[in-house]
């Protein structure tokens, strides 16, 4: 996955530090499957699963590639490989349906934990010409309490990875499930990807990479959820409007 900050000649020094820091003390992923390379399994969602087509709002597929499940959907590799599956939706019109959920991670009490995963908006090729409303994401923890960590849209251009970070303490709690709510209830775009999903007491983007995409204005904080763009292309204005905090 560290190909995406090998950019600039010291991006590259700092991408050898992480790699390195990462081969002595991987973080440990409490969630099975986060990246979809098991395919349709370890997860639940509301949506429906829809292998074959995209016929409508609110089904999903794990695939390796948004196109051709809806021809209009970019085509892309996953974040893990640029191989591998994802997960691909379409929003749902509905509210509050949850896209992804895992159960039953037990986490240590009192302690601070990272829920990240990579984002991308699918929504569209040149010939699609309806509105295209990126998809707004909700990462949340249910435990004694739903506690909700922060809400951030997708990005234009699609077919672009995106990285969400957010943190959460675990108080008193020794169980959790972990969601992942689309709050957009447009029909036009509205259309995502999920991939290498994270939760862990270690971020799965190691300390010095972190600081290099930083210290390269590509990373932003905001409060608990972090959205930076970790790719070669240029940013515009609307990359860094849509974050919003709970
Ligand atoms: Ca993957
Ligand atoms: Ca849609």
């Amino acid at each position: 996955m560290y190909r995406h900050y090998l950019l600039p000649t010291i991006g590259n020094i700092l991408i050898l530090m992480a790699t390195s820091q990462a081969a002595s003390g991987a973080p440990v992923n409490l969630v099975a499957n986060g990246d979809f390379e098991l395919g349709n399994v370890a997860f639940s969602s509301d949506y429906a699963y829809t292998p074959t087509e995209n016929t409508a709002e609110a089904q999903y597929t794990v695939r390796t590639n948004p196109f051709p499940w809806n021809r209009f959907f970019v085509s892309v590799g996953d974040h893990t490989s640029g191989t591998g599956n994802m997960y691909v939706g379409n929003g749902d019109p509905a509210a509050e349906s949850i896209i992804w959920e895992s159960t039953s991670i037990p986490v240590e009490p009192g302690v601070d934990y990272f829920f990240e995963a990579w984002a991308m908006n699918v929504c569209c090729t040149p010939g699609y010409t309806g509105t295209n409303s990126p998809a707004v994401l909700e990462f949340s923890i249910v435990g004694s309490t739903t506690e909700s960590l922060g809400v951030i849209s997708t990005a234009f251009p699609a077919g672009q990875w995106q990285f969400i970070s957010t943190t959460w303490n675990s108080g008193s709690n020794t169980t959790v499930d972990l969601r992942i709510i689309n709050q957009n209830t447009a029909i036009g775009g509205n259309d995502f990807a999920l991939d290498d999903i994270h939760f862990s007491t270690v971020s799965s983007v190691p300390v010095p990479a972190a600081v290099w995409l930083f210290g390269s204005g590509l990373l932003i904080l905001f409060g608990r959820i972090n959205f930076p763009r970790v790719n070669g292309r240029a940013r515009d204005q609307g990359d860094r409007c849509p974050v919003v905090q709970s």
